[in-house]
């Protein structure tokens, strides 16, 4: 037995997003988003989920706040949603779509919990998919305006704020793999909505900075490890592509001030080209405070010619698995944080996701998810390995606070430390909960 002390200015949080939480699709003068269509078009998500009530979290702030109280928490993580400031996208703001915010934030506030904003988890209005979404320009200035109008609204109240969730996600996974709304299967489609994602981040971060908001500002790629299956170059090269289109498309350009070349030598290969605008590369490197990193696995990869996926093939190999079938792999979530110090620069961060998705029984009114703690435990012992490492690691939050709408597969995938019942909304804490509860109250872990 030993004990792993973290720093006592530690943040200790939780996070969720609007669009998995909130429900009340159409109150409040809330317009639809993107993933408002794909959930209602037949096989895009498991089961013909929504998240027309989801959580219910929009009717439920008081409830909420208990659970974070009761958890210990002094920092909670959570996103605005677009269509509820922007119904249109565009155009005249919604005055009521930031009343639900600011009444969360005062009360997070008054009970000692600090707001951590995400300004765009996936939610974008589906009047502005209907006029192409993130593959035109012009998407970028109605997120500039959106951006100011919540900035100006609640400036202030909020300290740490994020541009952009999983940046790989809202381009590759929803417009190459098509996976996620808006569903496309277009390689250079996702590539354009990269660039103008990133573009979108830059202008946001000098818009905050030329506005005086009070605070720091940063955004959250998605990070996962690839470990080549061999030292042959095939195999070291295939590690590298995968590395490189995950983690490094996203991180150079916004701390470099370019894309990986060898990535750029790979897209160019297979035809596709890359739209950049004089002046878009000096506006994603605009400087940012910190920056969030989401982990949640990574594998080991092998060369496999002709696959259309960065010629790459992963080999399922020795890991135990999630209930979401992906790979357990804390080692992985040091090595990347550690890379990035290396690779990079000193910039603080914020862990803004670390979770598991996990199915567990209740017996007897009790969840013993005994294997989401044992991934917890094993994350933030690679956690404080890289902390002692001198990693610049500020907080960690854990991905969900409660059981929500998983994306494409609906509310089959929960990775909550709390339970929710889908048809009563009753909240039911895990084991799991108590346990981290234990952590932060002596910001330490025994191990
Ligand atoms: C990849 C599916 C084929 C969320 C993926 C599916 C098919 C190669 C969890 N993070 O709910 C990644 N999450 O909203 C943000 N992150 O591929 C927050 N990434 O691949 C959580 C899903 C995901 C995925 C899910």
């Amino acid at each position: 037995m030993g004990k792993i002390q973290f720093p006592d200015d530690f943040y200790w949080g939780t996070a969720t997003a609007s669009y998995q939480i909130e429900g009340a699709y159409n109150e409040d003068g809330r317009g639809p988003s993107i993933w408002d269509t794909f959930s209602n078009t037949p096989g895009k998500v498991l089961n013909g989920d929504t998240g027309d009530v989801a959580c219910d979290s929009y009717h439920r702030i008081d409830e909420d706040i208990e659970l974070l109280k009761g958890l210990g928490v002094n920092m909670y993580r959570f996103s605005i949603a677009w269509p509820r400031v922007y119904p249109h996208g565009s155009g005249e703001p919604n005055p009521r779509g930031l009343d639900y915010y600011e009444e969360l934030i005062d009360k997070l506030l008054a009970n000692g919990i600090e707001p951590f904003v995400t300004l765009y988890h996936w939610d974008l209005p589906q009047a502005l998919q209907d006029v192409r979404g993130w593959e035109n320009r012009a998407t970028i200035d109605a997120f500039i305006a959106y951006s100011e109008t919540v900035f100006r609204r609640l400036n202030g109240k909020v300290k740490r704020w994020l541009t952009l969730n999983e940046p790989w996600c809202i381009s590759i996974l929803s417009n190459f793999i098509g996976a996620h709304a808006p569903g496309k299967q277009n390689m250079q489609a996702a590539l354009d909505v990269a660039h103008h994602i990133l573009v979108a981040h830059g202008l946001t971060v000098k818009r905050f900075r030329e506005l005086g908001i009070e605070g720091e500002i940063g955004f959250a790629p998605n990070t996962e490890w690839r470990e080549p299956y061999s030292t042959r170059p095939e195999d070291v090269r295939a590690a590298a592509l995968r590395n490189g289109s995950f983690n490094e498309w996203f991180l150079s350009p916004v701390l470099k001030g370019s894309y990986p070349q060898l990535l750029l030598d790979y897209y160019a290969s297979k035809g596709y080209e890359l739209k950049i605008m004089p002046g878009d590369m000096e506006i994603i490197a605009e400087p940012i405070d910190f920056l969030g990193i989401n982990y949640y696995t990574g594998s080991l990869l092998r060369h496999s010619p002709g696959n259309d996926f960065y010629d790459s093939e992963e080999i399922s190999a020795y890991f135990n698995k999630t209930g979401f079938d992906w790979n357990i792999y804390a080692d992985g979530f040091y090595n990347v944080l550690t890379w990035i110090q290396r690779t990079y620069c000193d910039i603080p961060i914020y862990i803004t996701e670390n979770g598991a998705c996990y199915e567990a029984d209740i017996v007897d009114g009790k969840i013993n998810d005994a294997e989401r703690i044992s991934f917890l435990r094993d994350h933030f012992m690679a956690l404080h390995r890289a902390i002692e490492s001198g990693v610049p690691i500020k907080g960690c939050m854990v991905w969900s606070l409660m059981d929500n709408f998983e994306w494409a597969y609906g509310y089959s995938k929960p990775f909550g430390l709390v339970h929710v019942n889908f048809n009563t909304l009753e909240r039911i804490p895990k084991a799991s909960y108590y346990w981290y509860n234990e952590i932060i109250r002596n910001s330490a872990l025994d191990v």
